[in-house]
């Protein structure tokens, strides 16, 4: 049954209310015979106890079975180092990408110890295997400053590391552990035409060969890095040999945005911590305390195509592995400046015409908003007061400030809908706060002007709009990440569910449509993308290895299958489909090493089948045409009797084979 617009429109006019009977206005011509006046649907609504508000918004946001949702939001997964995918408006959660983190649904990494993305994603001199992460910033590749639909890079907050997911299969492709960094925040974000992946670190690390110095030496010996890895514009992958780091002060360099169109070129990177606070002891105060003393931090203005040009006239040097511009250069270079930023900021975030760059305060309760033409002036007339400690040239706050608009208590994030409207976080007064650009954004009427107050439940962080930090937002929705549920989700035990929530931004003011406690943890940032910008593959093309998106070269046809003992292995050639495995059974001796290359030959959509051996740490999950090859000592005697973990088809149950593995001699 279809409502018709208009119709649909009158009925959403009701007010806060209990819905009932012709309240709603719905008559029986234009809804159709069995929702006749005073009919079915304010009848459904009376007897649910929703209000007309309640009743319209979920009209507004229900996407009804088999239908599909017009967006993908792409959010973070905090410390469970995942990505999830939500449908907006239905705000149904439609997939989980494990990125940093083990995944035994995917068989992400219990498919082999000996390799695989999350092995070679882990620096062996940092520590042992990471098998976990903690990210925060999806960044969606971007075509002239516009989602693309074809990668998705994200941050490792814990330990300083960039995941790459292929959005024509959802998989995550490579993880690149960053030289010289030990942590990453700020980004990942990427340049508008998806030349660089960007990311700095939050924590500055000591530039000494161990990695250790002590505190005592900490302006002296540590630093912090921006990132850029390039991005191979086939794959998608980043490119150590291509990607280069800027060195910078100590200063804990925080989130970051790229420029675009009227600042295209430029990256933006907040900081905090210019008071070089490194804890409590004798005579030292705590780090809130210490890095909070300050009127100002620091805004870094990076020079990003400079920078480029800079390596390539090699003016670098290398270490660790990546080429690095040494921080002296990139002052004597003009690749960096700075401008003082109110206090502790958090966000940073470009309007989509690149001309404001807004800086949320955390613990100034304003945005500030710096225009990139004052910002080009003063480094062009060299109008600088002086330098920091380093002898990076600051631009006085005075000479670049567009706008500080009064927001309310904890700004932390800011995104656009294109109209000429800034929405922007308040993490302390839990709400969000609709304002103006001004006339560089085409904004002539009340510039730079709070409109609304929208509330939220509760302790936001960022909120994300459809394009919302691209050239392009469309002011359709916008999400609230909410840190805190408190009484917005039943108890469930101690630790609450994070909350985010759906609003109608096309309304005027802002109406709340939905929420989503989210039984995972926390997102921090997500981005929101047109569905018709994606173009994922249904099946793989036959044999197809994902890290590779080629032809495994261990890829095995029905009738091929093989078991092989050579140079000390034995290689089993397997297939799987509905509903058996071939071999069925793979008799082993103890201590012999196997390599299992199992191909899924079914060509049919959905038709998923998984490899999991018993007390051997073992799944792997096969997609329709995917191979995937696993490696392991069979180094116990026993009977294992393997099986397919997917519900496959009728004969699910009847799809196992043995796994023999015989006591030597017998
Ligand atoms: Cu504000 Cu890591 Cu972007 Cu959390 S960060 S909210
Ligand atoms: Cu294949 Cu169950």
């Amino acid at each position: 049954m279809k409502i018709p617009a208009m119709k649909r429109r009158d009925f959403l006019k009701v007010g806060g209310g209990v819905v009932a009977g012709a309240a709603v206005g719905i008559t029986g011509t234009n809804l159709g015979n069995n929702l006749g006046a005073g009919g079915e649907l304010a009848a459904v609504a009376s007897s649910r106890g929703l209000t007309g508000a309640e009743a319209r918004a979920a009209l507004t946001s229900v996407v009804p079975p088999g239908k599909y949702d017009p967006y993908f939001m792409f959010a973070s997964g905090g410390h469970s180092g995942q990505i999830s995918i939500i449908g907006i408006p239905s705000m149904r959660l439609l997939k989980i990408i494990p990125v940093f983190t083990r995944d035994s649904f995917s068989g992400y990494g219990f498919g082999t110890d000996v390799d695989g993305v999350i092995p070679r994603g882990s620096d062996p001199t940092k520590s042992n295997l990471l098998s976990w992460g903690d990210t925060h910033h999806p960044a969606l590749s971007e075509t002239e400053g516009r989602y693309d639909g074809r990668w998705l890079y994200v941050n490792d907050r814990a330990n300083g590391r960039i995941g790459m997911v292929d959005l024509a299969d959802y998989k995550t492709k490579q993880i690149y552990d960053i030289p010289n960094i030990g942590s990453a925040h700020g980004g990942v974000f990427v340049t508008p035409d998806s030349e660089y992946a960007h990311v700095s670190s939050i924590t500055p690390r000591p530039i000494t060969d161990n990695g250790y110095a002590p505190l005592e030496s900490y302006a002296d010996l540590y630093r912090g890095f921006s990132s850029w890895c390039a991005i191979d514009q086939t794959t998608g992958h980043l490119v150590p040999e291509k990607s280069f780091q800027i060195e910078l002060p100590p200063y804990n360099q925080d989130l970051a945005d790229m420029g675009k169109l009227a600042s295209a070129g430029y990256g933006f990177l907040n900081s905090f911590n210019a008071e070089l606070s490194v804890g409590m002891s004798h005579k030292n105060p705590p780090i809130e305390i210490g890095a909070a003393k300050n009127k100002y931090d620091y805004l870094h203005v990076i020079d990003w195509k400079k920078a480029e040009k800079v390596v390539a006239a090699g003016k670098i040097i290398m270490r660790n592995g990546i080429r690095v511009i040494p921080l002296e250069v990139a002052i004597s270079e003009g690749i960096l400046h700075f401008i003082p930023e109110p206090k502790n900021p958090h966000g940073v975030e470009v309007s989509p015409d690149g001309n404001y760059i807004v800086i949320a305060g955390k613990l100034d309760p304003a945005v500030t908003v710096y225009s990139i033409t004052m910002i080009k002036k003063a480094i062009e007339d060299k109008n600088f007061e002086g330098t920091d400690r380093y002898g990076v040239p600051i631009i006085p706050i005075t000479a670049v400030t567009a706008a500080h608009v009064e927001l309310g208590a904890g700004p932390l994030h800011t995104q656009y809908d294109g109209k000429g409207n800034a929405y922007t976080s308040l993490f302390i007064d839990s709400a969000i706060i609709k304002w103006t650009l001004g006339p560089d954004a085409g904004v002539t009427e009340k510039p730079f002007t709070v409109l609304e107050k929208i509330p939220v439940h509760y302790n936001i962080g960022h909120l994300a709009i459809p394009g919302g930090d691209t050239v392009a937002p469309v002011g359709t929705y916008m999400v609230a990440l909410n840190k805190w549920s408190l009484d917005q989700v039943q108890k469930l035990g101690p630790q609450h569910p994070v909350n985010l929530e759906l609003f109608d931004i096309n309304h005027t003011p802002p109406r709340v449509l939905s929420s989503l406690p989210l039984g995972g943890s926390e997102p921090h940032y997500a981005q929101i993308i047109s569905v018709d910008r994606l173009n994922p593959l249904t099946v793989y093309p036959p044999g197809t290895n994902p890290e590779t998106m080629a032809k495994s070269e261990f890829a095995t046809a029905s009738g091929q299958e093989r078991i092989v003992r050579a140079d000390g292995f034995v290689d089993v050639y397997a297939t799987v489909m509905r509903s058996h495995f071939t071999p069925e059974q793979i008799p082993v001796t103890v201590g012999e090493k196997l390599r299992i290359h199992l191909t899924n030959i079914e060509t049919a959509e959905n038709a998923t089948h998984t490899f999991a051996v018993p007390n051997h740490n073992l799944q792997a999950t096969l997609d329709p045409g995917e191979t995937v090859s696993v490696e392991f000592t069979a180094d116990r005697v026993g009977s294992f009797a393997f099986y397919c973990a997917q519900f496959c088809s009728a004969m699910h149950m009847e799809m196992y084979g043995w796994l023999l593995v015989a006591p030597t001699g017998a």
